[in-house]
């Protein structure tokens, strides 16, 4: 035979028990809820922090673009170009003129064009010349009238003086009959000393403004 004490002993350990599961379940839901709110909480602050940082990456390349922009008109703006009629080339000017003259007009007709007749200092340079002279002859600024055999160009520089670059065709310079004192670029794509007062075509170099 069981006493009644011994059940009311039963019944409270039974209270305390579900009591103790109770503040247990409140206790885990309540831990549960705080690392919702945490994360939810971690989540706007990072989603904060990505969006900041697409804002700043916009920014950032919106003036890369504005930059890149600025520096491109400043090249348009200051890159040497030249005047209608005038080829380019490495940053100078040439004009091949279609009328003909002798070697002292020709020079002074690029003189009044704020030029002078070409001077050659490059193997590329007299490619592009060769690239448009179109089968006709042309003086260009080099003469030994000064010193016959010794030639210098319109600027004064020896010829002979490095880096000397010469394109002169086979067996010349040859002052043929003693009366060759100017130089030209010949259809063959070469230099000749001819007279300097044969009439034909001509070519003006200068440096743009
Ligand atoms: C000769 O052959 P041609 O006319 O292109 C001469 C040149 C003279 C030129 C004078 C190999 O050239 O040296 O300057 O006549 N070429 C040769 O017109 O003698
Ligand atoms: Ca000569
Ligand atoms: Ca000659």
């Amino acid at each position: 035979m069981r006493k009644p004490e011994d059940f009311e002993g039963k019944s409270a350990v039974k209270n305390t028990q579900d009591r103790l599961t109770l503040v247990l379940i409140i206790f885990l839901i309540l831990v549960f809820l705080i690392l919702v709110i945490f994360t939810s909480l971690l989540f706007v602050y990072y989603d904060r922090i990505a969006k900041d940082i697409a804002h700043q990456l916009n920014n950032v390349k919106e003036c890369t673009s504005q930059f890149e922009n600025k520096l491109e008109q400043h090249k348009n703006e200051t890159k040497p170009s030249c005047e209608s009629g005038w080829l380019e080339f490495d940053g100078h000017c040439y004009f091949f003129s279609h009328f003909q003259l002798s070697w002292t007009s020709a020079q002074m007709m690029c003189l009044n064009r704020g030029s002078y007749l070409v001077i050659i200092t490059s193997q590329e340079e007299q490619e592009f010349l060769n690239q448009h002279i179109n089968k006709k002859t042309y003086w260009i600024g080099l003469t030994d009238e000064k010193t016959e055999g010794t030639f210098q160009w319109v600027d004064g520089t020896l010829l002979n003086s490095p880096p000397s670059y010469q394109f002169w065709n086979n067996k010349e310079p040859n002052d043929y009959e003693k009366k060759e004192d100017c130089a030209e670029l010949s259809i063959a794509e070469k230099w000749n000393d001819s007279p300097c007062d044969k009439i034909q075509f001509a070519i003006c170099e200068k440096r743009p403004i």
